[in-house]
């Protein structure tokens, strides 16, 4: 059976972006039964921006697993692990920085936003992330990874690596991998600047709605959400040039499992005094069991360290051959 990976970062609470740019694609991957599905808590990753307190971090990574199971993640069909705790993948990432060029890694839009004006106080890790990236899929010889959009540059990397890989050892042994970026909602912006990508890190909360909001605090964000005075239109094309009104209604679309055209159809013409409330119940009847099922969950911590545990001795069993594999095509002696 083909593979499926995909990772998020516990580098801060989970985001409706997160939500449905990619978990929601992770349960339906994992529900169509095509695939076998790895899902990771990447905190080899978390740590690349800034380093987190061990405390926030280890709390961010079980939250992180809790939101996955409550969303539909089930540690039965799926392999969900701690990126931390399957070696092989920062194993991998070693082999994968001297593949990659200096080159291709700075050109990476990611690396230029995060290291901003002063890449020089930048980590060495952040430089390299999207090397270990490309390990966390290929350790698994994944073919299929859903991500956001934002995710698109690395994933081509991704074949680059892969197939400079191939090439330099005249093997055929890594995938070249596909992207999957689908549904309405694969850019969700944030609610104070349509032109912005919604993000966990974003210093204004009210720019996101986090998956641990509760009801009054989801309804009030979208309340508070940027827009213009115009009613919503009744066809697509009328969203361009209106990137506030076409997040809204992005979102709309998405936590309905409708498309954009489809949405419009229902909401096209309404005004946002009717449009917003709408959007923040429809929000909150989607959200709410999410966030009261992730709150039952992280009670029992030592559950969730267990299932990590076993997901990563179920994935170590893929890991542990093709890292073998991969050391003995570099040359290393003793594989
Ligand atoms: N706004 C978004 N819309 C759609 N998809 C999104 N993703 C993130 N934000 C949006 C998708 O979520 C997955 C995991 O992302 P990540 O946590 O690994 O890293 P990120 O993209 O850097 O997420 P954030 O929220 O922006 O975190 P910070 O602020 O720490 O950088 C990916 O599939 C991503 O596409």
């Amino acid at each position: 059976t083909p593979r499926v990976f995909s990772g998020i970062q516990p580098s801060g609470g989970l985001t409706l972006g997160n939500y449905l740019g990619a978990i929601k694609r992770f349960v339906d991957m994992q529900d169509q039964g095509d695939f076998q599905t790895v899902y990771c808590m990447v905190d080899l990753h978390a740590i690349t921006a800034k380093l987190l307190d061990p405390a926030t971090l280890r709390h961010n990574t079980r939250e992180l697993a809790a939101g996955f199971i409550a969303s539909g993640i089930s540690p039965e069909k799926s392999i969900l692990i701690n990126q931390s705790q399957v070696p092989e993948h920062a194993q991998l990432a070693w082999i994968f920085n001297c593949v990659a060029r200096m080159g291709w890694m700075g050109r990476m839009t990611q690396w230029k936003d995060k290291s901003g004006k002063n890449a020089e106080a930048a980590s060495l890790g952040l430089f390299a992330y999207p090397a270990l990236m490309a390990a966390d899929i290929l350790i698994y010889h994944a073919t299929h990874v859903p991500v956001g959009e934002d995710q698109k540059q690395h994933l081509e990397l991704t074949r680059d690596i892969a197939a400079k890989f191939n090439h330099d050892y005249g093997v055929d042994f890594f995938p070249i991998t596909e992207p999957v970026i689908e549904g309405a909602a694969t850019r969700v912006m944030s609610l104070r600047d349509g032109s912005k990508k919604m993000s966990k890190s974003d210093p204004s909360d009210a720019s996101r709605i986090n998956m641990t909001d509760d009801a009054d605090t989801i309804a009030k964000k979208i309340r508070k959400a940027k827009t213009d005075p115009d009613a919503l239109p009744s066809e697509v094309d009328g969203l361009k040039d209106r990137p506030d009104a076409r997040n809204l209604v992005n979102i709309y679309a998405a936590l309905n499992e409708q498309t954009v055209e489809q949405a419009l159809a229902d909401v096209g013409g309404q005004q946002f005094g009717t449009f917003k409330p709408a959007l923040a119940e429809l929000a909150v009847a989607k959200l709410a069991p999410i966030s009261t099922e992730m709150a039952r969950l992280m009670n029992d911590p030592a559950e969730i360290d267990r299932l990590l545990a076993k997901g990563a001795l179920q994935a170590r069993e893929i890991t542990e051959p093709v890292l073998k594999k991969t050391y003995e095509i570099v040359g290393m002696v003793g594989f």
